[in-house]
């Protein structure tokens, strides 16, 4: 036996260290974090699960019959092949692809969180790779914030300038008096932070917050979007409505004269424009608290109390990433800017808009003073892209037109699907149209290190390791310790390191030498290191040398001191440090946007009613609101298997939160096994009756492995409790395409009959 070690390491939800002896690992969370994440107990299953891939696989079909378009995947048998030969078939269909069909018939987009470590980074050896073997239609934006990332900069400047770093935690403990939470701020939310994190501070802060007396209210479908300790007054509106009801507030504001004009006419543009609109002179109906209260389910006295609490104090508007990943998501982050400019408060410290404070665990904390260790990815030849959340598109309509930010593109013809580090059949909407999208190109490559149900769509399947099995720099912006990831285990089975994979492919091609100029991992490592240490020594700070670094096991970067940015330089002088929009000024109307013509996003914020929303034809057969947040007990699908996902686990089905009233007339009982359904597809989960929940909302999280009860069914039945069986593939709108996935319209019924076994985590060759 050798002897147990102990070694520095981090993940997406918190730095720690794992103590080992052989594949048997402990995992201890970093001293330096108050509130470490409970994420970290998913981490031990990981070194040794049957899920994991043992071997490269190449797909029966693909194997016998060569590429093509085939409806077999994802139900198809896999062949396990040696390494030599998974890297000489995908090597030579690359090489097929780009010289029949070009690199734009290579889709790389590749989107997913992959792991912690700045140059294992799936993403970044993908597209480098990708880069340097001719190119590859990419994806731009994100899940979480498609619709935001592109309405903001017309409005107020890029996210990056509201996103934390135009209010920091500091400031909401300090000088807020009134926080009013659009989507809450989950603390599960908290605990994952791109990259990594070594300390969850969203939890103390909320709570000295109270302890100074800021007066909390949170609107949102659920109660617990808020920690109890900050007492906020629950104001449970039905989801997809929070623009009606933030028109409400503005109307109210206006109507008793609370609105702020004089920092409506210093600092924005259109205030005239959307006035008219908020009045009704426009279209005859003023949007004001009974209209609001009409579409959002929040009494019109409690709105109008509301608007009058908001008023004259400083008081900060936030909102969750959740309001704009819906049909018209652009709306209410648009809207939530005018409520807070209409309030004055923009640029002031604690006070304002901040969008996707405490979504993440490191907004709103102070910048690093000195780069990062960044992986170059060289120079994409291909100028074509899809907004991220357009896949489903993308692969079924070839050829198609569509709009993104006033600009008219084209999909182009895709016949060859590379992805690492992602799962789409995790993030993606409409799994069953999905499953048809992938039927349609030639050749579909993953690597992935567990058996997702993305890796069972694929033809050739290359196991990748884990974080634990490889070493890397962890590090973020946002968060001061970067840390030395040590190896600590020997990799699964014949599981490589996606860089040693794409060596492979890159020597089949001749790109050796271009790839990895020359260099180990390890010498990757000391070659990224550089840069920062070499930043560190010219402001005369503690620059240890890579291997200093290495040994120590951790380094605290100097911070910058919190400026507020853009928009507080904007507030104290608006002359001589305008915005970055076409005005300089905050833009309640958008002459740009309204020159686009887009009836779905038009040039000021406006309440839209949702295809699938309240009052539809679709809600009159499912009347559920299904909320499908992000999972409290996991990252996104990843680890799936491990202690803290399995054990939330009803009869091994996800929960399913209900309201006791709709759960009693549904004839539903707590810890009853229950199907969900609409016309795209049907999953089974475990019901929890709650009343932290609005009657006629449902909540099931995402990130339950997509187990068909029959996988090559059209229409997907999923017994495991993936919701994307569920969603509707459609962007936000013309001008963001955004994700549309928190939100859906099911019915609900007890689930009787006899209980399929969950076969996700098997792996489907041993
Ligand atoms: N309905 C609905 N759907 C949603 C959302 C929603 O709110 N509702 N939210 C969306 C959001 S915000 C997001 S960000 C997405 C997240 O979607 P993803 O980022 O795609 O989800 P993950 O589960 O993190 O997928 C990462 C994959 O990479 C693999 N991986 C990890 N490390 C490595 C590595 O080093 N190498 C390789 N090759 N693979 C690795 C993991 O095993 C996993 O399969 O989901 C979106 N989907
Ligand atoms: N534990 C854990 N933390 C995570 C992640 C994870 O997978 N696991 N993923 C990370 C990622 S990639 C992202 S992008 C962020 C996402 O951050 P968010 O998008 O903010 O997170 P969600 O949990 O999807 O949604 C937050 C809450 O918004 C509420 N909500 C939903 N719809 C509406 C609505 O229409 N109106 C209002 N007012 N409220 C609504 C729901 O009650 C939900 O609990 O989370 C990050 N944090
Ligand atoms: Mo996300």
């Amino acid at each position: 036996m050798t002897r147990r070690q102990t070694l520095p390491h981090s993940s997406h939800w918190g730095a720690f260290s794992v103590s080992v002896r052989e594949r048997d690992i402990e995992i201890v969370p970093h001293p330096r974090d108050p509130d470490p994440s409970s994420l970290l107990a998913n981490i031990p299953a990981s070194v040794s699960h049957p899920a994991r891939i043992a071997r490269p696989m190449i797909r029966r079909g693909w194997l016998d019959g060569g590429p093509g378009p085939d409806r077999r995947r994802g139900a198809d048998e896999f062949v396990a092949v040696a390494w030599a030969d998974a890297l000489d078939h995908a090597a030579a269909e690359l090489r097929r692809v780009y010289a029949a069909h070009g690199p734009r018939a290579v889709f790389g987009g590749s989107y997913g969180w992959a792991s912690a470590g700045r140059f294992h980074d799936a993403q970044h050896q993908i597209h480098r790779f990708l880069n340097l073997a001719g190119g590859y239609v990419r994806s731009i934006n994100s899940y979480s914030s498609g619709a935001a990332s592109v309405i903001l900069p017309h409005v107020i400047g890029p996210q990056s300038a509201v996103a934390g770093n135009n209010v920091s935690w500091s400031d909401l403990v300090n000088e807020s008096a009134l926080v009013l939470a659009f989507g809450g701020m989950a603390l599960k939310n908290n605990d994952v932070g791109g990259g990594g994190t070594s300390r969850h501070i969203a939890r103390g802060s909320l709570a000295a917050a109270r302890g100074r007396g800021v007066e909390f209210h949170l609107i949102g479908p659920l109660r617990d979007d808020l920690p109890e300790v900050v007492e906020a007054v629950w104001h449970p509106i039905r989801p997809g409505t929070d623009m009606a009801l933030m028109l409400g507030l503005a109307h109210t504001l206006v109507r008793e004269g609370l609105h702020d004009r004089a920092f409506l006419d210093r600092f924005c543009v259109g205030w005239e424009t959307f006035a008219d609109y908020l009045s009704g002179r426009g279209d005859g109906q003023p949007k004001d608290a009974a209209w609001a209260a009409a579409i959002c389910g929040v009494p019109a006295d409690e709105i109008a109390g509301l608007a009058r609490r908001c008023a004259g104090r400083r008081t900060l508007i936030t909102c969750s990433q959740s309001l704009q990943r819906a049909e018209h998501g652009e709306q209410p982050v648009w809207m939530g800017v005018v409520l807070a400019a209409m309030l004055g408060q923009i640029g002031l410290e604690g006070g304002g808009f901040a969008y996707a404070l405490g979504s993440t665990s490191n907004t709103g904390k102070p910048p690093l003073a000195v780069p990062l260790p960044t992986m170059p990815v060289g120079h994409n030849s291909v100028a074509d892209f899809i907004p991220v959340a357009r896949i489903g598109d993308l692969l079924l309509h070839p050829g198609e037109e569509f709009d993104y930010d006033g600009r008219r593109l084209a999909y182009p013809d895709i016949r060859l699907l590379y992805w690492a580090g992602g799962n789409p059949f995790h993030h993606h909407q409409d799994i069953g149209r999905l499953r048809r999208g992938f039927a349609r190109p030639d050749t579909v490559i993953v690597h992935d290190s567990a058996w997702t149900a993305t890796a069972r769509h694929a033809d050739i399947v290359l196991p990748a390791t884990i974080t634990l099995e490889r070493e890397d720099i962890g590090a973020a912006a946002g968060d001061p310790l970067m840390v030395a990831m040590h190896r600590a285990v020997a990799p699964y089975r014949e599981a490589r390191d996606d860089y040693h994979i794409f060596t492979g492919l890159a020597e089949r091609l001749g790109l050796a030498a271009a790839f990895t100029e020359g260099r180990s991992a390890r010498q990757w490592l000391e070659h990224l290191y550089e840069p920062t240490r070499r930043a560190l020594a010219e402001r005369g700070v503690n620059a240890p040398d890579f291997a200093q670094f290495w040994e120590d096991g951790e380094l605290l970067l100097p911070t910058q001191p919190w400026d507020g940015g853009i928009v507080r330089d904007f507030r104290r002088n608006p002359e001589t440090a305008p915005l970055p929009t076409p005005s300089g000024r905050i833009e309640i109307a958008s002459a740009t946007i309204a020159g686009f013509g887009y009836a779905d996003c038009p040039g000021h914020p406006a309440w839209l009613p949702p295809a699938e929303g309240a009052g539809s034809p679709a809600a009159s057969r499912f009347p559920l609101q299904l909320i499908a947040n992000q999972p409290a007990t996991r990252l996104h699908s990843q680890l799936d298997f491990g202690a803290t996902s399995r054990g939330s686990k009803i009869r091994g089905r996800e929960p399913v939160r209900i309201h006791p009233q709709d759960a009693a007339v549904r004839g539903i009982a707590d810890g009853d096994i229950v199907r969900l359904y609409n016309d795209r597809g049907a999953c089974l989960a475990g019901a929890v009756l709650s009343d932290a929940l609005r009657p006629g909302v449902v909540q099931l999280s995402t990130g339950a492995w997509y187990d068909p009860a029959d996988p090559a069914a059209e229409i997907p039945f999923c017994v495991h409790g993936n919701p994307n069986v569920l969603t509707r593939d459609t962007g936000t709108s013309r001008l963001a395409q955004g994700c549309t996935g928190q939100l859906a319209l099911v019915e609900i019924e007890r689930f009787d009959g006899p209980l399929p076994p969950i076969k996700a985590f098997d792996p489907p060759v041993r």
